[in-house]
Parts: structure tokens; C-alpha cells; sequence
């Protein structure tokens, strides 16, 4: 079952990747009026805003694992974070587009893809060393596992950002496999950023699960305890492990628990539509 479902979700993929290529969007803002559709409350969001998390141990991991992700789980652990921020939201197109234009680094895939390149839309088509370097570009960092995982989850060890419950409505997700937005009101794209407030983390933090998986910084940092069989030679640049965490829109319940993480090459997602990321930084 779980072979047919990757193979369905493997064929959706295809379908994006056939979409046919239009111009851009132009122009940015700091500030952005969000669309609205029956699914989504209006409302005027800061892009560049950052939460503190504070320090503190916190629970990754968990005991009761699901069979049925793409990624993996950790054993259930308690670790000390110390205190950070974190974007708000995930990197959006509109962000992105100042990076290239002040800077020339490659565009994204998906760029022109209509379905995807909203100013406030987040950006994907990115491996990890794109995300690493618009992060040190804008003075920020990416976060690592754990911190993203304590922001996605809080200090009370939530499954999903907002409790321990699926709810289909509080995220763009896969639509129980439909993916025709049904559930959550967008079918085969991204949502823009902030669309779904009643699916924030407890520290306020917009699409921690689903819209696009988030690149978070590469860890040799054994602290994070991985099941070493997991490791191939293919996931490591410069000795380091690259996971995406938080699931996307292509993806149900079991990939947007806040505990999975998947293990991914940190050169080879620059042709995926549903991979971006969100910054950190210390202070
Ligand atoms: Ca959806
Ligand atoms: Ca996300």
C-alpha cells in the first residue's frame, strides 16, 4: 500500500513538473495583503518577522512512531536548546527575488511556474546550499534540527504544531491524497505564507507543518541521535547529514508530524516543487 502511494505521489510530482512555464511575477513589499478563498482569513502579515524561542530543555523525538512516513523518527530524548529566533514564515518568492537581484545566484526551479511563484508564496526549486546562502545573505542562519523541531512542536512536545491531533483544515496538506484542495482550499501549489492561523505552533509559527518542507542546517552533531542505517554516503556533503523537516503539500498526516525528518541530499533538491525553507539566528 505504502509502494502504491509513493507511486501515486510520485506521478502527481511528474503532473507539477509538466505545468506549463508563463512569466514571473514582479514587484515585492515588506508588508502583503494576503489572498483570500473560502479556506483563508485575510490578513496583513510582516514577512521578515522573527519569534524568540527561549532557552530551555525541551522533548524531541517520540516513542510512539508512525509506520507509515516517507522520513524517520528519533527515540523520544530530552534536550537543552539554548534561546534563538526563527522566521515567522517560510522564505517567500518575494524574499527571494531581492536575493537574486542584489546578488545574481541562480534562479529557483519553478521560478515561472504559475502554480508556485507568488510573491507570497514560498519559494522552492532550491537545494540547501541555495537556502544556506540567502540565509547568510540576509544575515540570518539556517536553523537546525532541533530548533526547528522545539519551535514546531513547544515546549509540551506537540505531534502536530497545534496539539496532538490531525486536523485537515489547519494547513495545506495532501487533501487525503486528493490533493484537489478540497480540505484546505489549495489544490497542486503552495498557499501563501500565514494562510492557515489556526494551524500555528505554540510560539506562533505559521505553516511548521505542510505548504513546503523546510531545509534545516546540516548536523555531524551526533547529539541528534539518528539511526546510523539511515546514513548513506549520498546524504553527506562535507561530513555533514541534510534533512527537510515539516512535510508539504503533497504530503498527509504521517509526513507533517513535527518528530519526522527526512533525509535528503543537500545538492539534489533544486528540482522540487514542494522543498523551501525559513532562517534562524542567534544573538
Ligand atoms: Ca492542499
Ligand atoms: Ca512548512
Amino acid at each position: 500500500m505504502r509502494h502504491l502511494d509513493f507511486n501515486y505521489k510520485y506521478i502527481i510530482s511528474i503532473i507539477i513538473l509538466l505545468i506549463p512555464l508563463i512569466g514571473c511575477n514582479s514587484g515585492d513589499s515588506n508588508s502583503s495583503l494576503i489572498e483570500t478563498n473560502s479556506f483563508v482569513e485575510e490578513s496583513i502579515i510582516d514577512v521578515d518577522e522573527m519569534v524568540f524561542i527561549p532557552e530551555g530543555v525541551v522533548i524531541i523525538g517520540t516513542n510512539e512512531k508512525t509506520e507509515n512516513s516517507f522520513g524517520n523518527e528519533v527515540d523520544q530524548q530530552s534536550v537543552f536548546v539554548k534561546s534563538f529566533y526563527i522566521d515567522k514564515y517560510e522564505v517567500t518568492n518575494g524574499q527571494y527575488r531581492k536575493f537574486l537581484l542584489e546578488t545574481g545566484h541562480r534562479t529557483p526551479k519553478f521560478w515561472e511556474n504559475p502554480y508556485l511563484n507568488g510573491d507570497n508564496q514560498p519559494v522552492v526549486g532550491i537545494n540547501w546550499e541555495d537556502a544556506e546562502t540567502y540565509a547568510k545573505w540576509v544575515g540570518k542562519r539556517l536553523p537546525t534540527d532541533i530548533e526547528w523541531e522545539k519551535a514546531a512542536r513547544g515546549i509540551s512536545g506537540y505531534i502536530y504544531p497545534w496539539g496532538n491531533t490531525f486536523d485537515s483544515t489547519f494547513g495545506n496538506f495532501d487533501d487525503n491524497g486528493n490533493m484537489d484542495g478540497k480540505l484546505d482550499g489549495f489544490a497542486l501549489q503552495t498557499a501563501s505564507i500565514g494562510s492557515y492561523p489556526k494551524g500555528v505552533s505554540p510560539f506562533g509559527l505559521h505553516d511548521m507543518a505542510g505548504n513546503v518542507w523546510e531545509w534545516v542546517e546540516g548536523t555531524n552533531d551526533m547529539e541528534f541521535k539518528m539511526p546510523i542505517g539511515l546514513i548513506k554516503d549520498d546524504n553527506l556533503t562535507n561530513g555533514k547529514i541534510y534533512t527537510i523537516r515539516g512535510g508539504s503539500w503533497t504530503n498527509g498526516p504521517d509526513d507533517i508530524r513535527t518528530t519526522v525528518f527526512y533525509i535528503y541530499p543537500a545538492q539534489c533538491s533544486d528540482h522540487s516543487s514542494s522543498v523551501g525553507f525559513r532562517c534562524a539566528k542567534s544573538f
